[in-house]
């Protein structure tokens, strides 16, 4: 019997039992851990906290056996005999779904939420806006998601990327739609971190509000950095004041998300040092990718998200920052899966399912003296080429497994993974309908 993600110990008993429920008691240990006993007198959990208890529950889910995944069915009969001693290796665990460049509709959100905690991953940042779309509903402006939400595809031309030229495209979340993600994932042990993006991939709200910017025009129908960013005023800055605050109303998150990516012309800083020091003073935490660096000093709190590679990381970490690891080289879900042809979009660079899963989120060269402290890790995944829930399911799995385990597990690799992963994961993928990528190569998309 394997399991996935990894467990610290598995003690194998060698038969079956009959499944007769099971029963939770708290115990001291590290935190998201548990064990877990199964015996012909029942299944034991030992947990260490609630979400240590969700762990557990994952775990006997996948004990199982496939059937549990399904949302009806035979009900599981035997359990094998088995003793289970497992904890995270790191805190953040999470993921980042972009729903700004291709929407995905709430029920599909919550369809990810089930999937990380199936994989025992416990954060979902929202990259909520971006020049492509406004998703967040604000009150006090509601052209941001009238005007910013909806643009038509000019460049997406090619069928492969699912689009066709002039076909309208958007959608938002109402706050009552958030809130709902919100504790959706809150029963689950999974903490929403929502991002609104500045002070570039912006020109959705630009479109909706033209003297936030320093050029005007309409909601964004190319990809990659754009020239069009935020003006540098007072106004602007209090027009996003407002907007974060509707933002922490409902997000209770401890950390939220500004961007700061790829601003050309901001490379002073102020509007993010601005909204750090906004988010600072409502008791939360700024996070934003590792290109604030470049609006030092920020908050001590502030935690950075490397993306260009670790170098990022390793820097905030030497100024006292708390950093989650993201290269784009090895966790950006986004990225081709392989060179055959057949791949949907052949973008960014190869990052294949072994590749993911031999990374270490710790760099070399750290020494694990640096003042500030490494959270853990997030895969990325940018919708710019992924259209649907079809197109993000081939795209995040099975890779999202490799991370989840890479996340969770000690440091060592196992050899085994990818027949672990065929022989037990993809079952279960399969009894939830999740649309992932063949081991065998690409669908005939
Ligand atoms: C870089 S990662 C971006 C995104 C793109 C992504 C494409 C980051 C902070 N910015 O805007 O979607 O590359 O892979």
């Amino acid at each position: 019997m394997n399991l996935l993600p990894r467990p610290v110990s598995f003690v194998d008993g060698g038969r079956l039992c009959e499944y007769k429920g099971w029963e939770t008691v708290l115990v001291d240990g590290p935190p998201g851990g548990y064990r877990l006993l199964s015996s012909d007198d029942g299944v034991l959990i030992e947990a260490h906290d609630a979400e240590g208890e969700m762990n557990a529950l994952q775990t006997l889910r996948q004990l199982l056996g496939a059937q549990a995944f399904r949302a009806a069915g035979d009900k599981p009969s035997v359990i094998p005999a088995c003793e289970v001693v497992d904890y995270p290796r790191f805190g953040w665990r999470g993921v980042m779904l972009d729903v700004a460049r291709h929407f995905l509709p709430k029920r599909e959100v919550l369809r990810y939420v089930e999937l990380l905690s199936v994989h025992k991953l416990n954060v979902l940042h929202l990259h909520l806006t971006d020049d492509q779309g406004w998703r967040f509903e604000v009150k006090r402006y509601p052209k941001l998601t009238e005007v910013g939400s909806w643009r038509e595809d000019s460049r997406f031309g090619d069928r492969r990327s699912g689009g066709l030229k002039g076909r309208p495209h958007g959608g938002f979340y109402t706050q009552d739609d958030l809130r709902e993600i919100v504790a959706y994932a809150r029963a689950r042990h999974i903490a929403v971190v929502p991002e609104i993006d500045i002070p570039g991939h912006s020109q959705s709200a630009i479109a909706a509000y033209p003297e936030l910017g320093v050029h005007g025009g309409g909601v964004w129908t190319d990809w990659g950095v754009n020239e069009r960013v935020l003006n540098i005023e007072k106004s602007t800055v209090d027009f996003y004041r407002n907007v974060f605050d509707e933002l922490m109303d409902v997000f209770p998150a401890e950390v939220i998300g500004l961007g700061g990516d790829e601003a050309p012309g901001h490379e002073d800083g102020v509007l993010v040092r601005a909204i750090a020091e906004h988010v600072v003073s409502r008791g939360r935490r700024p996070y934003g990718w590792d290109e604030v660096l470049d609006a030092r000093p920020l908050p001590a709190s502030t935690v950075v998200a490397s993306w260009r590679g670790v170098q990022g990381g390793i820097t905030a970490l030497g100024d006292g920052h708390d950093v989650v690891m993201c290269p784009e080289q090895h966790v950006y879900l986004d990225y081709r899966q392989s060179d055959s042809p057949g791949e949907p979009i052949p973008v960014g660079t190869l990052t294949t399912l072994e590749d993911v899963y031999a990374w270490d989120p710790v760099p070399g060269g750290l020494t694990g003296e640096e003042p500030g402290r490494l959270l853990g890790a997030q895969a990325n995944i940018w919708t710019e080429h992924l259209d649907s829930a079809r197109r993000v399911d081939y795209a995040a799995f099975p890779r999202l497994a490799a991370f989840a385990e890479v996340v969770w597990s000690p440091a060592e690799k196992d050899p085994g993974f990818v027949r672990r992963l065929e022989e037990h994961h993809l079952p279960r993928l399969d009894a939830l309908g999740v649309e992932y990528r063949p081991l065998t190569g690409p669908h005939p998309w």
